[in-house]
């Protein structure tokens, strides 16, 4: 057992009686109400979930185990020579709530690269798709497809005490991360390189390896490790993550549950949008003739937006009220490796427009920048241009949160998810007795 899996058995053995003291002592304490609204608005705001990998404030953004991104990025363990730390200990981070040292992160490093071997049946299962199959539909068939490999099913088959299934999905949730970006480059090549493959390279981490297996010169590898990060979790109940929580609680294992989680991530409204940014800000350029609009040419385009009923991809957001610490995050990534950039100063121009007309429009509840904003650009000017992969980059950076999540939820015995339904009948009685 690597010293990850035993700081992890430790800590869920230690986190179990609070668990237990709320739910035997404490079941029956309020914490929300539940009004019509919300009952057919999607449940906004409604407590109901719990998850302690991250939590997300309205006003400050994430926090991924107490710490915010610029505090994430600077307690983990950097790779030598680079600006950004090990995704590996990143993963050691969310699955226990310690920072590793260097020597735990490089023990982490080598666990994935033993568990990354992909097999061969998966990459069969992908060429047989038609070539112009969407990139999120590759990577979740992939996902499923790798069904069979899953230990917890084998193990829940042959009988497990349920104290135990936290380490069968401990262990699937980590080959699928270690399998992930492999996965993920080789669906790459396949569509956009001439199926022309590049193999693994053994020496390299997460990160390095990924940037080498897509064939992407340094230093995409930190753009690759930056990005996964930023992606990883924001808390529990945005698609990807509530869908992934919920399939698991029905004690389908990691690969039927990620798979799930990516179909929800492939949404216009959620994932989708970081390459509907790109789509919109290369619709504009296009229009100018490449030449930057001004900030009156911008609002046009926004407001012409706006009236095809159309949102705008990469602003708003369900939970936050205000810009994005993701967002940020990249912008300052963009300010110190691509400034001059145009396309980087058309994001900026549409910062400093986008929130005004979108007031105007007087409908959304939060007019700033989410993270998929910013995150398009950076991949562009690094050459990775076909913006229709983005959601799969964003999806393997996703994985590292929801699979801790889940590891987390068999370790503290969540029951299977199943809120009431009520009709809308019931719903009007209700509404006139107020
Ligand atoms: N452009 C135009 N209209 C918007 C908008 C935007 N960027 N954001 C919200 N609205 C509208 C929204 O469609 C709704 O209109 P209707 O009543 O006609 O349905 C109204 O404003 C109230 O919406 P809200 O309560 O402010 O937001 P929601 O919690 O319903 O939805 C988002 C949140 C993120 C789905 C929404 O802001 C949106 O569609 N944004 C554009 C797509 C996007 O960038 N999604 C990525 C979100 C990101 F966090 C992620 O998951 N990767």
């Amino acid at each position: 057992k690597t010293s990850l899996k035993l700081k992890l058995q430790e800590k869920i053995e230690a986190f179990r009686p609070r668990i237990t003291k709320l739910n035997k002592e404490f079941g029956n304490v309020q914490i929300d109400t539940v009004n019509i609204g919300q009952a057919i608005g999607g449940a906004r705001d409604v407590r109901c979930l719990v998850t302690d990998i991250s939590y997300l404030d309205p006003q400050e953004g994430i926090r991924f185990r107490g710490k915010t991104i610029p505090e994430t990025f600077a307690a983990l363990p950097k790779v030598p020579g680079s600006d950004y730390p090990f995704v590996e200990g990143f993963w050691y981070f969310l699955l226990t709530g310690e920072v590793p040292t260097l020597a735990q992160t490089l023990e982490v490093v080598q666990d994935f690269r033993a568990r990354s071997q992909v097999p061969q049946y998966v990459f069969d299962v992908l060429r047989a798709m038609p070539r112009d199959t969407h990139p999120m539909t590759m990577l979740s068939t992939a996902v499923l497809a790798m069904q069979r490999e899953s230990k917890f099913a084998h193990r829940y088959a042959e009988g497990m005490k349920k104290n135990d299934y936290w380490d069968p999905m401990y262990e699937d949730s980590t080959d699928l991360v270690a399998r992930l970006p492999v996965i993920a480059a080789y669906i790459y090549r396949m569509k956009y390189k001439g199926d022309i493959q590049i193999a693994p390279n053994p020496e390299l981490d997460m990160g390095g390896n990924f940037a080498h297996m897509m064939g992407i010169a340094r230093p995409y590898d930190d753009v690759a490790r930056m990005y996964f990060i930023l992606h990883s979790d924001h808390e529990s109940g945005n698609v990807s993550a509530h869908t992934t929580h919920l399939v698991a609680s029905a004690l389908s294992d990691a690969y039927y549950s990620f798979s799930a989680g990516l179909n929800g991530l492939a949404g216009p409204l959620h994932g989708l949008a970081n390459q509907e940014v790109l789509s919109w800000v290369q619709g504009v350029m296009k229009k100018m003739g490449g030449k930057l609009p001004s900030d009156e040419e911008l609002e046009k385009f926004l407001w012409d937006t706006l009236n095809s009923g159309q949102v705008v991809p990469g602003y708003g957001h369900a939970v936050l009220r205000k810009t994005d610490p993701r967002y940020t995050s990249q912008m300052e990534f963009c300010q110190k490796y691509l400034p001059d950039y145009p396309m980087f100063k058309l994001v900026n121009a549409i910062y400093r427009v986008a929130p005004k007309v979108l007031t105007a429009h007087g409908k959304t509840k939060n007019p700033w920048p989410n993270v998929d904003a910013q995150s398009g650009v950076i991949q562009y000017y690094y050459g990775l241009t076909e913006y229709d992969f983005y959601t799969v980059l964003f999806g393997v950076g996703r994985a590292l949160g929801v699979l801790a999540n889940i590891t987390w939820d068999r370790g503290l015995g969540y029951a299977i998810e199943r809120p009431k339904s009520v009709t809308t009948e019931m719903l009007e009685k209700w509404a006139l007795e107020g």
